[in-house]
């Protein structure tokens, strides 16, 4: 792809990997906008998988992805239907056809894989801890060498109890992986719920335009903006798929915006500087396991306006409390913080950073360590300043809601009507005590044990 980097940034280079309907499409997407503008400096290569074929077909012609890039895996060819077991064990019994179509797609020697996943879904939730496992066992057991794995986990729109099931899964599942050295390095959670209110918030004039064209609704009579997210259950109907799948266009661009400026400070570009250096590693090595980011783009920063501080500060509060792509609480206490302040030269100073941490301190549990990164360009026209802030472990009231949820359901299949109890194994291939103990882990995880 990127004949003319040499060595070191090569090496600094990523594999990106969609699985499932919504990985792929963030893939195929994310590709398809760089194919337009320019390559993503950073990827190597990438690979959409499913165990769907129709998803397979609607991507490759959407996206326009070659064949090559994209492989049909399981049993089934219809997916898994949320059956997150099926997702792995599809995954681990496919293990030789992934490496070898990674191998075809020159993956040796790239520093870290990119997972893009729903985590409520099947193929992509079950498939992804199994990935991982797959990838740490290629080239931390075979090849002794470390390689990162960063996730990003779209979370579910609201009231999908089932969905809600498989997220607690997936993040119990990951994290547990990693305390053998076998799970995801960093997981970052973007939510379907925060990114459309956000865009709808933003860009109200578009949205309304594209929901007129998509779905017939009439934005002017919307008065609760709530109520356009689809609030399906199992086995939604067809409106509020149809629903669903306007607005995961709308949202896929944002959650790929934030994308390309997590990993934008390790490509070497002229005219550009990072201070402190940084690579793709220190994400995970300064950070707690689970992140939500917030990205604040084209920040109105004027020096000559005079009092930066306060200018900083207000930046700083609008990036947490409106920029988070999973809804996070006013008074969050994230255990660790990374920012990256990135811009044209003039505007992007090493002497701002005391200024942010002071205004990120509310927003930090007592002892959490803030990491900075600055950005900065030569070019003040193409690069307007961004702000990404990374919180580690913030309180995120949307967990609790996924937690509630999840509980529900899995209390409304408990109890001693094996008829009833059946639905463990048939949906989800699983027991009432492993759903139990990932909903107490991502619970302890995230301090809500008092529900
Ligand atoms: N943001 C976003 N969410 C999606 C997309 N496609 C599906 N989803 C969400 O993903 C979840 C369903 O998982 P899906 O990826 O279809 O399952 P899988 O194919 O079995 O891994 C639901 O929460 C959907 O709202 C997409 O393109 N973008
Ligand atoms: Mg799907």
């Amino acid at each position: 792809m990127n004949e003319e980097i040499d060595e070191p940034s090569r090496a600094a280079e990523v594999f990106a990997i969609g699985i499932g309907e919504c990985g792929s499409n963030l893939v195929g997407a994310y590709l398809k906008q760089a194919r337009e503008q320019r390559l993503p400096p950073r990827i190597r290569g990438y690979l959409c998988l499913n165990t769907n074929r129709t998803d397979i077909q609607k991507l490759r012609q959407k996206y326009g992805i070659p064949k090559e890039n994209t492989l049909l895996y399981g049993e089934s060819e219809i997916g898994c239907g949320g059956n997150f077991t099926d997702g792995y064990y599809y995954a681990i019994k496919s293990k030789e056809i992934i490496i070898e179509q990674l191998k075809e797609l020159g993956y040796e020697g790239v520093s870290g894989f990119v997972i893009f996943t729903s985590t409520g879904g099947g193929t992509g939730c079950g498939g992804t801890p199994a990935l991982i496992e797959i990838l740490k066992e290629r080239f931390q057991e075979q090849e002794k060498r470390r390689v990162f794995t960063y996730v990003f986990g779209i979370l579910p729109f609201k009231d999908q109890s089932s969905e809600a099931v498989n997220t607690v899964w997936a993040l119990s599942t990951l994290l547990r992986a990693q305390l053998e050295d076998r799970g995801a390095d960093l997981v970052c959670l973007l939510s379907n719920r925060a990114m459309l209110r956000r865009v709808l918030a933003w860009r109200k004039g578009e949205v309304s335009d594209f929901l007129q064209r998509q779905l017939s609704i009439d934005f002017a009579k919307i008065t609760d903006v709530e109520s356009l997210v689809p609030s399906t259950t199992d086995g939604a109907d067809a409106v509020s798929k149809a629903q669903e799948s306007a607005f995961v266009e709308l949202v896929n661009p944002l959650a790929l915006r934030f994308v390309e400026q997590m990993l934008s400070p390790g490509v070497v570009e002229p005219g550009k500087d990072v201070f402190p250096t940084s690579d793709l590693a220190d994400y995970a090595r300064k950070l707690d396991p689970i992140v939500v980011p917030c990205l604040y783009s084209d920040v109105g920063l004027i020096p000559s306006a005079g009092n930066i501080p306060q200018q900083l500060r207000n930046m700083v509060k609008y990036a947490v409390e409106h920029c988070s792509f999973a809804e996070v609480d006013k008074d969050t206490t994230a255990s660790s913080i990374y920012y990256t302040f990135s811009g044209a030269r003039e505007f992007i100073r090493a002497e701002y950073d005391p200024h942010i941490k002071e205004a990120l301190r509310p927003y930090l549990a007592p002892g959490a360590a803030v990491t900075p990164c600055f950005v900065s360009y030569e070019d003040s026209d193409a690069n307007p300043i961004d702000f990404v802030v990374l919180l580690g472990l913030p309180k995120i009231p949307e967990i609790k809601d996924i937690i509630t949820s999840a509980t529900q359901l899995v209390d409304l299949h408990a109890g001693p009507s094996p008829l009833r109890r059946g639905w463990f194994r048939k949906s989800k291939g699983s027991s009432e005590e492993e759903l139990r103990t990932a909903i107490q882990d991502v619970a302890e995880l995230f301090g809500l044990l008092q529900l």
